[in-house]
């Protein structure tokens, strides 16, 4: 595979930029008047239009072309065709089979993953509707009104975002919660406030060994013996979703009440799988499997479109012209839409999880910029907030915009409000307001002449300022499964150009072996001297602070 600073493409970008530095959005639209139609898809019920990126048709075609000599067609059909694309943990990537409705074949090793897929979609089905119409119960025979998740990162941003946004579609009398901080506070915070007796736990962590997990699945577990005594039958109040079967075992579980996934299911790609379960548990299997036909509609995109017609493709290919060419170092995501509040949070894991990566396939250290930092709030709240950064700051920060035609719950004239800040916003961005537009703006105002040289430059917005808007139909199961789908695309045509591995995630896993390594440390008597000075200064001073062990 050649470098991507090696290619054609990559070299005349570079010089391209040059060209792009010197044009302003505003002459872009004046000069082409039919730019939105040139630079916009539809995907079924998802309008994506991309025509206010500090693009035009030549930086899209080397865009293009950039994909294709790093391969990106190449590299979408070995994820689809089940090969080990995650090199350094020598797996396969597959959560696009956990939504492969089409149930056509897909081989790891030479065997069809997709009898183990559905097997577990009818354990699910099958759970759930026991758990809904009551048949499943507690140990004392009381329904179940309460499910808490516990897990953390993967196993915690997809279910807790998408129960979320989906809350509309829940069953009435049937709460989810989520509980993944090693904080008490956290578990102390869900559980002060629900009864035991109709309360489910669903431990979900891949490996079982979490450290935070574990913690509180055991915590939990306690909170419910002493509570119940010796009414408690745990096996009624806990399952576990895990590709770990002795662990669940050694913990208590029944493995009759274990929902598998596989190794080939990233944790951040893993909401399709049981990890899936609250969210299931909350909207019933029947929406649950209208998330995955969503999602699997926009695989069905991404793997036969070309590259021109293809959503997650050029949003990929925007963020790399972004970071790599343009120097932005973040990219914001705001989704006009109460519901997907956790989005920016679950896509901050999905892309920098993935995409913060220095090194290559190859083995060597980039010398171009990767993965952008992603942020983001539900709009209107930034507009009151951060938006001052994004209209008036020094830093470029290409924005997703994201909004539903219709509201769910229509009040007034609120979301015809809500949208009219949402195209205002992207338009405001885009053009800006000269100086003479501000000098104008302040004369009509009736300020003098001293008043009005005083102020403009500050009134002046200098526009130019990139976003997409996706417009969505409606916020359903299905529609939230496609938009999360053409965001796990994203990520992967960004590390498919880049050369990188969106799939591991090293930096995760140091942090599960330090803490393990300070731990006993802070519960034996003593002072510690084994550290740098700084952490030695730390540690000994919270032993002075927290009292004795
Ligand atoms: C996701 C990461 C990470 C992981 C958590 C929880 O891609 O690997 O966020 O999901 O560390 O891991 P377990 O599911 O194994 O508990």
């Amino acid at each position: 595979m050649p470098t991507p600073p090696s290619t054609q493409a990559w070299k005349a970008l570079a010089d391209y930029r040059r060209v792009m530095d010197q044009a302003h959005l505003r002459d872009m639209f004046r000069d082409d008047p039919r730019r939105f139609e040139r630079f916009s898809l539809r995907l079924g019920p998802i309008l994506y239009d991309y025509s206010k990126q500090r693009i035009d048709t030549r930086c899209m075609e080397l865009l293009f072309s950039l994909a294709r000599e790093m391969d990106l067609e190449g590299k979408i059909q070995a994820m689809y065709s089940g090969a080990r694309i995650n090199r350094t943990e020598d797996r396969s990537v597959l959560h696009i089979a956990l939504r492969n409705r089409s149930n056509r074949p897909i081989e790891v090793d030479g065997q069809d993953v997709m009898p183990g897929v559905n097997a577990v979609l009818d354990q699910m089905r099958e759970f759930t509707a026991r758990v809904r119409s009551g048949e499943w119960t507690g140990s004392t025979g009381r329904q179940i009104t309460d499910v808490v998740n516990i897990g953390i990162g993967g196993s915690d941003l997809g279910p807790r975002m998408a129960a979320k946004a989906l809350a509309a579609y829940g069953q009435p009398g049937l709460s989810c919660h989520f509980v993944s901080n090693i904080d008490p506070t956290h578990l102390h915070q869900c559980l002060h406030a629900l009864d035991p007796e109709t309360t489910l736990f669903v431990i979900a962590s891949k490996t079982f060994t979490t450290q935070e997990t574990m913690t509180n699945a055991r915590s939990a577990r306690k909170w419910l013996t002493d509570e119940l005594g010796e009414k408690a039958d745990v096996a009624r109040h806990f399952v576990a979703v895990s590709t770990n079967e002795p662990k669940v075992r050694e913990f208590g579980i029944d493995p009759k009440n274990m929902f598998r996934f596989w190794d080939w299911v990233g944790g951040r790609y893993s909401v399709w799988s049981a990890i899936g379960l609250p969210l299931a548990l909350l909207i019933g299997m029947d929406r649950f499997e209208d998330f995955l036909l969503g999602a699997h509609m926009v695989d069905e995109h991404f793997q036969t479109a070309e590259l021109e017609e293809n959503v997650p493709a050029i949003m990929g290919l925007l963020a790399v012209w972004y970071s790599s060419f343009l120097g932005a170092e973040s990219q914001a995501v705001l989704p006009y839409d109460q519901y997907l509040e956790d989005f920016p949070a679950y896509l901050q894991q999905g892309e920098m999880e993935s995409n913060g990566k220095r090194i290559t396939m190859d083995g060597e250290v980039v010398d171009y910029p990767t993965g952008p930092i992603i942020w983001g709030e539900p709009g209107t709240n930034g507009q009151h907030a951060f938006f001052q950064l994004l209209h008036q700051g020094t830093r470029l920060v290409p924005c997703d915009f994201i909004a539903f035609a219709r509201s769910l719950n229509p009040i007034g004239e609120h979301h015809e409000i809500l949208l009219a800040n949402f195209f205002a916003q992207t338009e405001a961005l885009m053009r800006g307001k000269t100086e003479a537009e501000a000098k104008e703006e302040l004369k009509a105002q009736g300020l003098d002449q001293e008043q009005v040289e005083r102020l403009v430059r500050h009134k002046t917005f200098p526009g130019n300022r990139p976003s997409s808007s996706i417009v969505v139909e409606e916020l359903t199961p299905y529609t939230l499964g496609a938009l999360m789908a053409l965001y796990e695309h994203k990520i992967f045509v960004q590390g498919a150009v880049w050369n990188i591995n969106s799939f591991d995630q090293m930096g995760v896993e140091l942090g599960k072996q330090l803490a393990k390594a300070i731990l006993p440390e802070l519960q034996s008597p003593g002072s510690v001297s084994a550290h740098d000075n700084s952490t030695n200064g730390l540690i000994n001073a919270w032993k002075a602070l927290a009292g004795p062990r």
